[in-house]
């Protein structure tokens, strides 16, 4: 990304938001995937903040560290090189601009599918680059951390009482509609004048993921916040040794709202950049998404929203601006 003149952040509609300094979010809970134990901290944490943190993961290192370099080696890369991958339509590289309605940030990413037989040839066709190389350690990556989103999902169906595999099953579907995105925040120096005036500039705006799940994994520097309610905002310690789990929008409706799909933004930073890998778990084209039956049988509960397929979703999803309640209009009362 090229060095920003002082009036760049005001030209180029980047927002801005408050407070500069919110609050450290200390008691994030805590899942320690070796222990059987924790699925009733689990299905709290789902509860209570549709967010955690996950130790013990058993995810190799080497996996996440060789897609680390290679995608930071992209980043690096000239801009013109960079720009052969994009636009994104919807996957591809992409720079400031988020979706198709407008919202900017800034950040610069790749949006890939990772649904099976997917490659990225495509994408990088006019690259020096070796797709097949990045695909081979996207493909080792993309596959550990669905495994591990999968145990997620069957410790909380358990805990639950619910089948095993109602949840896994989606991300397990052959036609299973998951994507994957690095996210790439350049430091933005001339931030530091404009957060003495003020207000920090977004990276990604406030949003909820529309998936299942979401696993993040990120480098050591601060930015990702969550909202715990409107408008109070707080700044999660970054910890590239964990993921951090999120509750998607599919998975709140799956669950008739005992989860929940949390809101996070990410905010600049004026010295460091920042880089973060995200998996989202997201079902089948045609598959229905619904309260479970099961659930609502069982406790004797109404259905709070109005079935749909997750195709129809998606397609509302994506012709939404970044920060809109997307479940509203699926909302029975
Ligand atoms: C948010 C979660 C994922 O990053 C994403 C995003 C997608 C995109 O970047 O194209 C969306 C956003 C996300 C939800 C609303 C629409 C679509 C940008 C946007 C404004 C890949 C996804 O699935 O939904």
């Amino acid at each position: 990304m090229v060095a920003l003149s002082k009036s760049t952040i005001q030209q180029s509609s980047m927002k801005t938001c408050k407070p500069v300094n919110p609050s450290i979010f200390s008691q994030i809970p805590l899942i320690d995937l070796s222990n059987p134990d924790s699925k009733h901290l689990l299905v709290k944490a789902c509860q209570d903040f549709g967010f955690f943190k996950v130790v013990n993961h058993g995810i190799p290192l080497h996996f996440i560290h060789e897609l680390e370099s290679e995608a930071a080696k992209f980043f690096a890369s000239p801009q013109s090189v960079k720009e052969k991958a994009g636009p994104p339509d919807p996957f591809g590289y992409g720079n400031k601009n988020i979706g198709r309605n407008g919202d900017v940030g800034w950040v610069e990413y790749l949006l890939l599918d990772v649904k099976r037989d997917s490659n990225y040839n495509k994408i990088f066709s006019s690259s020096e680059e070796h797709p097949e190389n990045f695909q081979c350690i996207v493909d080792d990556y993309v596959t550990a951390v669905k495994n591990m989103a999968c145990k997620i999902l069957e410790m909380m169906a358990d805990e639950l009482n619910l089948e095993r595999n109602v949840f896994s099953k989606l991300l397990m579907d052959e036609q299973n509609d998951s994507v994957f995105r690095v996210n790439y925040y350049p430091p933005c120096p001339e931030l530091q004048d404009h957060e003495n005036n003020g207000g920090n500039l977004i990276g990604f705006g406030e949003h909820t993921d529309p998936q299942i799940i979401s696993v993040l994994r990120s480098d050591n520097t601060s930015g990702l916040e969550i909202s715990l309610s409107a408008g109070n905002w707080v700044s999660v310690p970054p910890d590239s040794g964990s993921f951090f789990i999120n509750v998607g929008d599919s998975l709140q409706v799956m669950t008739n709202g005992r989860f929940k799909s949390i809101k996070h933004r990410v905010v600049a930073n004026s010295k460091k950049s920042r880089m973060s890998m995200i998996y989202f778990g997201g079902p089948p084209l045609n598959e229905k998404i619904a309260p479970l039956p099961s659930l609502l049988e069982r406790e004797e509960e109404d259905s709070r929203y109005n079935e749909f397929t997750w195709f129809e979703y998606k397609n509302s999803a994506f012709n939404s601006a970044l920060s809109c309640n997307r479940l509203g209009p699926f909302e029975k009362f």
